[in-house]
């Protein structure tokens, strides 16, 4: 079965789940952990709260994912009523559609060249059947890359999991973590923050607005104050008093990488202290909107500090999809969550069916 039928058929409403492949068996959704199993970390146990959950979360990327969709899968579906056979050109348009979409260069040249092959050795000319082609081998590349990482967070069994969260000033940090507390607070995990961006002022009280509003205590300094003491405190109460997840704020200073590689190193030494394997989670934050000069920044981060996670923050303001699939492709770092919205509840864990169904397959908003 090809991607698209994979997808229609696990996503039409009316469809009895029992006709679907389990979803190893299925050529591009051999990757991450489907929907169903991150419902286990939530508190909701019944059926039917569990079908709410799987709503919430499809139609979050339906509608998040929407001008992204203008941006690759219309201006794919337009191509096909000016071509009625693909040619030279048509791969040009196509090429363009895919690095507009910040797939990027490298991965598009490779996608456009195995095409054109294809489409030679097999004799295709319909534009349709080439678009299929090309999506597929999209994903495919994602697929293969892609260990099954799960998207929620590894809880450790004893004591606090302690998440460090980095990435340039005004990627999302800060919202996400928030977006992060709500989530596994609600889930009944006993959060705290800690506001270690001392150094943006006005960060720390940020940060202090959306622990009050989620009701989830943080651990605050004074601005300017060592960031790195202020872990060591945050994570100590932690263990203390027995919380279940910290969450560390960080300042995205970029300017200097040895000034970023030191800071970020020491905050993790003094974490260690306390608890050796930990942090035991750090996600870098990047905004959607960033495109390859986004990958470049987390290429920096990458070589500064060793990452489990990658966040993509603000894929409901950018027409550019693709930027998930470059990131997979440059830094080999799975992407954990997406967020698809300002709300509360907006920030979803990455699923690479429910982001394909978004960003390919929805109808209804044609306009
Ligand atoms: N639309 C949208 N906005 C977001 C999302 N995540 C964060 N933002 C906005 O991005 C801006 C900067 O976020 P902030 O958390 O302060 O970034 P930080 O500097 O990295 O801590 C804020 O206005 C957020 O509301 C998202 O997923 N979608
Ligand atoms: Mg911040």
């Amino acid at each position: 079965m090809g991607l698209f039928d994979y997808l229609k058929k696990k996503f039409s409403k009316n469809e009895d789940e029992k006709n679907i492949k389990p979803v190893e068996e299925q050529k591009v959704a051999s990757i991450e952990s489907p929907v169903e199993n991150s419902d286990k970390s939530l508190s909701s146990s019944s059926v039917e709260g569990k079908e709410k959950i799987k709503d919430n979360t499809q139609e979050a990327y339906a509608r998040g994912m929407k001008k992204a969709r203008k941006g690759f899968m219309y201006r794919l579906k337009s191509l096909t009523s000016i071509f009625r056979k693909v040619n030279e050109e048509y791969f040009d348009e196509l090429e363009e559609i895919l690095i507009e979409a910040d797939v990027g260069t490298e991965l598009t040249f490779r996608i456009i060249d195995e095409a054109k092959q294809d489409a030679k050795v097999y004799n295709i000319d319909s534009p349709e059947e080439i678009n299929k082609l090309v999506v597929e081998k999209m994903f495919e590349g994602y697929a293969q890359s892609g260990k099954s990482v799960s998207p929620d967070l590894n809880f450790v069994n004893n004591g606090p999991t302690v998440l460090l969260m980095v990435g340039v000033n005004g990627g999302g940090k800060t919202t996400t973590i928030a977006k992060l507390a709500n989530r596994y607070s609600k889930a009944g995990k006993k959060v705290l923050l800690v506001a270690a961006d001392t150094f943006r002022a006005g960060a720390t009280e940020q940060l202090g607005v959306w622990a009050n509003r989620i009701g989830v205590d943080i651990l605050m300094g004074e601005d300017g104050c060592d960031p790195s003491s202020l872990c060591y405190d945050g994570v100590r109460k932690a263990v203390n008093e027995k919380f279940d997840l910290v969450i560390v704020d960080t300042a995205g200073r970029l300017q200097n990488k040895t000034n970023l590689m030191n800071e970020l190193a020491k905050m993790r030494r003094v974490i260690g202290k306390i608890i050796p394997e930990a942090p035991h989670e750090t996600f870098l934050v990047i905004d959607a909107n960033t495109g390859q000069n986004g990958i470049d920044q987390a290429k920096v981060f990458k070589e500064a500090t060793p990452l489990t996670g990658i966040v993509i923050t603000k894929m409901d303001g950018t027409s550019k999809g693709g930027i998930i699939l470059a990131i997979r492709d440059k830094l080999g770092v799975p992407v954990r969550f997406i967020g698809l919205g300002e709300g509360m509840n907006d920030l979803k864990e990455f699923d690479l069916d429910e982001y394909l169904y978004g960003l390919l397959l929805v109808e209804e908003d044609e306009d």
